[in-house]
């Protein structure tokens, strides 16, 4: 397969001004006819030289009828033809018109790119080059086009017909068919294409903008979930008074619309006024839905809608610059939730995943930098670098610039590039300039792979009354990378005084000034070492530095002792960084306790390793009694002391361990939580009591009532790592009695997680309660093939063959297989058993799906991470999945990058 190079971008060498394209869609057959309007775009030519071919993108399920150019049908001989490629060549000069017509056959495109069918109805995925599967074409986002749909079916299986933008005309024709035909008026690129047909049902809202406008919010389901429809409308209507709010930025139409389909590859996506859901992300009901469904879904309506502006006015150059849409993205629809919610609660949850994902994305064979600068298959790079760390980085002009600075360099990116496709360095370019201020060193973060390493140290000079912290920074080699430079760092910090309140921050000025920063202040740290020297403190602080995870870099605090860390957590003004102070210190129990279990060798059951933390010290009653201070704190919201009392993820600490153990740290950890459970036993029973919704109450989605339910339910899954007969038959009651999906799937997973009857009974109740509701079903799948059960190998093997799996479904996989890989236990089985049962699925899927069984693959990536017996049998898996003959693109990609 071929890789495409950042550093080969050339602009195309035509441009299309006009797109008409007219949909025939038929059971056997759909007919697709594309009239586009061709502008030379390659400038003078020298002479002699003849004017450049016209490469049209295509794929090999897309069958040419015939091609006209100026109204002219070309012969056999007078194009090239290949299995990706359409070539015209000997074009007119000037303007021209040409004409493709294509068949395709939506109901076998597994793929789900391009046109395809689900559950009956006609819809489109078209990013990243899914629009190549419909009709020959410039597939790339730095053509922008303003297009013209007309689809053509049957009346009665498909009513409803939908298109970009505004609805033109619609009319009834001969033999029970109809048409309609949408007109955008604003320049798209292709891969903002969509269309939907089929059978759906709609509800509908009003919301006026800011100027003034209705805008009709209309979302398109299958009839028995049009109930379940109101929180993603009431999410839709937040984040557009939101933008306007925030960014000054309204909506440009009079229609906005989101359908809901069964079957899609992500989440969701921003085509022009017709976002395509995941349903998983448009229905809820507190019956069928969880406080972490409704987030996820306020968050996903959110992100889409804001792409409407950061993605679609403004557009990508090129797939490189992805990050430009999705890392700005994802940073808004963080600061939406944020608004909506509780922000430090927000803050934390996007930290532990950056650090438990991401960061190991960042130090492993696919490590990539944001805007990364080459690939095989462009699906493959949608990854939590380019979001999740993307956002990292745009949060960082945030912190350095302030919110009145970043909104600065947002209005003059959309003054100076509405309606265009442009780079990451315009973005740079827009906000140093609407600031007047240099970011180089920022830019370096679009092109090094890999997480920083943040060295501070501290000196405290009682006599000069000076307090300095020396920084120190590196970022270590990743894939073709072997030496970085310093990058832009912003330290938002505060310094602790003995009463734990923050002390004024005076920092010394490189020529002897002094600056006053209040007391929280941003250091900008941009060289590979720098002593920052505050003045006039009088007694040693404790520091708290990193303030809210000012930058996404691992940081080291030389000499940071387990008393300042207490101290933090119980007074640090700033939420995250007590929290943050909570993990450091279970991480360094955790480390010790796995160490001396690793040390001691032999089987690796829960009673020895038990035995062998506990004779290593086991949890130290400060510890214990910090977090019982955490717990019975009145002032702090439930949702938090669930986050402070959790322990840092298993894939954090594998990070930190190199030839980790899976099983083994997983007992470890699960050690620490029973022996917590058992000495803080009273304040849990007293949280979870104190925090039942009180009897006959309406689930709400709101901060406080998720807070209850998340405190409430942390304390049951620590009281259930007790093993108890009386625990373990109050969780089934509370699974019983439960009156909304997130109390009620939180009983059952503690329940999984036991050896027992009362596992099967409340996972057969489950299953009878919710067997004609597909979304649920795929939380009882997840949940089996996550368990941590000895020997759930064999149970997740006959799931596979279970009714309600469907492997055709990309949810179901994804609940399946990849919630298989994130057992630590059982994906990482001794005897291999897991990675065998992987490897095949992987196999089976790409022969279905590339992208899903391209993300499957993921779960091998991680090898070098493990001991050498587990890292010799998951190379091995993925040997024998390179050579499997016919193995796609996307996957071909990941699993040979992983064994370099
Ligand atoms: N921009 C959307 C990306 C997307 C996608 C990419 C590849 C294959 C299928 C896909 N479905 C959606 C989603 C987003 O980030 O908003
Ligand atoms: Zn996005």
């Amino acid at each position: 397969p071929q890789q495409k190079f950042r550093k080969d971008y050339a602009p195309p060498p035509y441009t299309i001004s006009t797109v008409h394209l007219d949909f025939v869609l038929g059971e056997e057959t759909t007919t697709v006819t594309s009239r586009l309007h061709l502008l030379p775009n390659y400038g003078a030519l020298a002479e002699g030289a003849s004017r450049p071919a016209l490469p049209l993108d295509g794929r090999k399920d897309v069958k040419l009828v015939r091609v006209s150019v100026g109204g002219t049908q070309l012969s056999a001989g007078q194009y090239e033809l290949s299995e990706k490629l359409l070539t015209l060549k000997d074009l007119p000069a000037g303007e021209f018109d040409i004409e493709v017509v294509t068949e395709i056959r939506p109901q076998d495109n597994s793929l789900l790119e391009g046109l395809y069918k689900s559950s009956g109805n006609f819809c489109t995925q078209c990013e990243a080059e899914g629009f190549r599967g419909i009709t020959f074409f410039l597939d790339r986002p730095d053509v922008m086009a303003k297009y013209t749909t007309r689809i053509e079916a049957d009346e009665g299986a498909y009513p409803v017909l939908l298109g970009n933008g505004n609805l033109k005309e619609t009319g009834k024709m001969e033999g029970g068919r109809h048409f309609a035909v949408w007109e955008d008026p604003f320049p798209k690129p292709c891969y903002l294409f969509a269309l939907v047909a089929g059978k759906l049902s709609m509800k509908e809202r009003t919301y006026t903008t800011c100027s003034g406008r209705n805008v009709a919010l209309r979302i398109f389901v299958q009839e028995e979930n049009l109930c379940k429809v109101d929180h993603a409308l009431d999410s839709l209507v937040k984040s557009m008074k939101w933008d306007e709010d925030t960014f000054g930025l309204e909506y440009d139409l009079d229609l906005f619309n989101i359908v809901a389909v069964d079957d899609f590859n992500m989440g969701a996506m921003e085509n022009k006024s017709l976002n395509i859901f995941n349903s998983r992300l448009v229905l809820a009901s507190p019956q069928t839905a969880t406080d972490l469904d409704y987030s996820r879904i306020e968050g996903v309506v959110g992100h889409e809608y804001f792409h409407n502006w950061t993605g679609n006015r403004v557009t990508c150059r090129d797939w490189f610059q992805l990050t430009l849409k999705e890392g700005l993205t994802v940073f808004r629809d963080q600061e939406f939730t944020a608004d909506m919610n509780s922000r430090p609660v927000k803050r934390i949850e996007d930290v532990m995943m950056l650090r438990s994902s991401q960061f190991t994305e960042d130090a492993g064979p696919m490590a990539h930098p944001i805007r990364p600068e080459s690939y095989i298959k462009m699906d493959n790079f949608y990854t939590l670098t380019v979001y999740e760390k993307g956002s990292e980085v745009v949060r960082l002009y945030d912190t350095l610039l302030g919110k009145e600075g970043f909104r600065k360099g947002m209005e003059l990116y959309f003054k100076r590039h509405d309606g265009h496709a442009v780079t990451c360095d315009d973005f740079l370019a827009a906000m140093a300039d609407a600031n007047n201020v240099n970011l180089d060193t920022l830019g370096r973060w679009y092109s090094q792979a890999g997480t920083p390493h943040l060295h501070v140290s501290t000196s405290y000079d009682a006599a000069a009354k000076t307090y300095t912290l020396t920084c120190k920074q590196h970022t270590p080699p990743s894939p073709g990378q072997d030496n970085k430079l310093p990058v832009l760092i912003p330290i938002k910090m505060g310094l602790l005084g003995p009463d734990g309140a923050d002390m004024p921050l005076r920092l010394r000025g490189t020529d002897g000034s002094v600056q006053d920063l209040g007391t929280t202040g941003v250091l900008r740290f941009e060289e590979a070492e720098t002593s920052f020297v505050f003045e006039g403190v009088e007694v040693e602080p404790v520091p708290s530095l990193l303030r809210g995870f000012s930058a996404p870099v691992k940081m080291e605090v030389e000499g940071q002792t387990d008393e300042q860390l207490l101290f933090l957590l119980a007074h640090d003004s700033d939420p995250f960084n007590r929290w943050e102070a909570g993990q450091r210190l279970s991480k360094k129990l955790l480390l010790k306790l796995y160490a001396a279990a690793a040390a001691a060798g032999g089987a690796h059951n829960s009673q020895a390793v038990a035995e062998r933390c506990t004779a290593a010290g086991g949890v130290p009653e400060a510890m214990v009694s910090a977090f019982r201070s955490v717990l019975s704190d009145k002032d702090l919201d439930g949702s938090f002391k669930s986050m402070a009392v959790s322990l840092p993820t298993g894939n954090e600490l594998l990070d930190a361990l190199q030839g980790g153990d899976p099983p083994l740290l997983h007992h470890v950890r699960m050690y620490v939580v029973k022996q917590l459970a058992l000495q803080l036993r009273p304040e849990l029973e007293t949280l979870v009591k104190s925090n039942d919704d009180p009897a006959g109450e309406p689930y709400h989605f709101n901060a406080a009532a998720c807070a209850r339910r998340a405190i409430k339910n942390r304390c049951l899954a620590m009281l259930s790592s007790l093993e108890e007969p009386e625990i373990t038959s109050m969780l089934l009651d509370r699974f019983k009695a439960a009156t909304n999906m997130t109390d009620e799937i939180a009983a059952l997973s503690c329940l999984v997680e036991l050896a027992g009857p009362e596992r099967d009974t409340a996972l057969a109740a489950f299953y009878d309660k919710f067997r004609n509701e597909p979304l649920v079903l795929l939380k009882w799948l997840g949940l089996q093939a996550t368990s941590n059960a000895p020997g759930n190998v064999s149970l997740v093997k006959s799931l596979v063959d279970h009714p309600a799996f469907n492997v055709t479904n990309p949810n179901n996989c994804y609940s399946l297989f990849l919630g298989f890989g994130r057992s630590p236990v059982n994906f990482h089985a001794a005897d291999g058993s897991g990675y065998a049962f992987m490897g095949d699925a992987v196999l089976r899927v790409d022969g279905i799906n590339h992208q899903v069984a391209a993300r499957m693959v993921s779960a091998f990536t991680t090898w070098r991470q493990y001991d050498t017996e587990r890292q010799a049998m998951m190379r091995a898996q993925l040997e024998r999945i390179v050579a499997h003959p016919g193995l796609s693109e996307n996957v071909f990609e990941i699993a040979s990058k992983s064994l370099k």
